[in-house]
């Protein structure tokens, strides 16, 4: 694509998959050339470059004695009007739909009042279809701003069908998966800091979550604790949420507990996924499953549940194994296996890096930047950067 776009990308900025996506996309957008207007309450987790092609526009609510709770949806539709007059955006990518999508429609519609036309692609993540976009509280607002949306793009297969079955969606839903930064996620030799967790050899198991219920951290432990039982092995727990408290309570009752290690929130997970030998992600739903993807990128064979995309990331037997949703001992058997057969464990590492290769960065961005293309018919405007700068 020659034409850069001036974008606007409105995510959350916490850690979480939806923010990641959103942030490592305009990063990648900017690099090309196009300017990226990140519009979020915070600076995006993962936002720790200086670019010049980036730009922030923090949401700020106004508190006032009447408001039980803040009307930050209000804020974020007048930040989005403001931003798209005067930066002239070409475009809206708002990723969740939860409230993004609906807030975008409102901006569109008062940006229309004054005379300025733009598209808005909604991307869906997951929890914004699955387990918050079909509660009553939000599903009618969810189903239309699906459906009023310029485009919408989910990250799955997976995810694009169960939003065409939940809701009634007469929308075309586009898939494009999430992708992976291999000069960011790649196996590193870090034997130094291998050592330090694993001083006798033992093996790693590694598990990267916001510790929330849909994650099942709980049967992570439990999986690694009969792995511990026949396998030399560590845990490392990265992340955190609310469950983690009830977790590490949980843990002492377990008879590896000393063999489990909770690590927090890191921002550098790629020097931990480059000294595992396993990475354990047995959620109750994933859409993509994002950190399979980061794991496999740095050769790390995925054990996960067999719900949502991760099929459509995980290939069974190949590069991991998918097993029912809760079916503790099926997955610790997989592990105990590929953990105590050197030879099979690298047929695996090497299978994992192979299909991390079918996510490539360059080629996710490429489809993004067509769809946008595709909106705002590229074909017969101006290089609006450029363009731009002359007015
Ligand atoms: O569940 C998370 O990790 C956070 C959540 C989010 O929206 O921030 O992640 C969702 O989006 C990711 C990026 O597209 C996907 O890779 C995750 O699978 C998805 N999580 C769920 O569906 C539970």
């Amino acid at each position: 694509m020659n034409k850069k776009l001036k974008i606007g990308v409105v995510c959350y900025p916490t850690y979480g998959g939806s923010g990641v996506v959103a942030t490592e996309l305009g990063i990648a957008l900017a690099k090309k050339g196009h300017h990226i207007h990140f519009i979020s309450y915070k600076r995006p987790a993962r936002l720790s470059i200086f670019s010049e092609n980036i730009y922030l526009h923090e949401v700020t609510t106004v508190n006032y004695p009447l408001f039980e709770y803040l009307p930050y949806e209000t804020s974020l539709a007048s930040k989005m009007v403001e931003v798209v007059e005067r930066e002239q955006l070409d475009i809206l990518h708002v990723h969740y739909a939860i409230p993004h999508a609906a807030v975008a429609f409102m901006a569109k519609k008062i940006l229309a009042s004054r005379g300025k036309n733009i598209p808005v692609i909604t991307t869906l993540h997951g929890t914004d279809i699955t387990l918050v976009g079909k509660n009553a509280a939000f599903s009618p607002v969810v189903e239309f701003s699906i459906n009023n949306s310029d485009g919408v793009t989910a990250v799955s297969e997976h995810l694009k069908k169960e939003t065409q079955e939940k809701f009634g969606i007469k929308k075309e839903i586009k898939v494009i998966y999430n992708f992976i930064d291999f000069d960011r996620f790649r196996k590193v030799d870090k034997d130094h800091f291998k050592q330090a967790i694993a001083p006798n050899g033992e093996k790693i198991v590694a598990h990267v979550s916001n510790f929330r219920k849909v994650k099942r951290v709980d049967d992570v432990m439990r999986i690694f604790n009969e792995i511990y039982k026949s396998v030399p092995s560590r845990l490392l727990l990265i992340g955190d949420g609310p469950e983690r408290n009830k977790l590490e309570t949980f843990c002492t009752e377990l008879e590896c507990h000393e063999a489990v290690r909770f690590l927090g929130k890191q921002d550098a997970v790629e020097e931990l996924l480059a000294i595992s030998d396993l990475f354990l992600i047995p959620s109750e739903n994933e859409s993509f499953g994002l950190a399979a993807l980061e794991a496999m990128a740095c050769e790390v064979p995925v054990i996960s549940s067999n719900v949502g995309g991760l099929p459509e990331v995980i290939q069974h037997g190949v590069n991991g194994f998918l097993e029912n949703v809760g079916d503790i001992q099926a997955m610790a058997k997989h592990g105990i296996n590929l953990l105590s057969n050197e030879t099979l464990l690298d047929e695996f590492r090497v299978n994992a890096f192979k299909r991390a290769n079918d996510f490539k960065l360059d080629e996710i961005v490429q489809q993004y930047e067509d769809y946008y293309c595709e909106l705002i018919n590229c074909g017969e405007k101006e290089n609006t950067v450029e363009h731009s700068h002359l007015t």
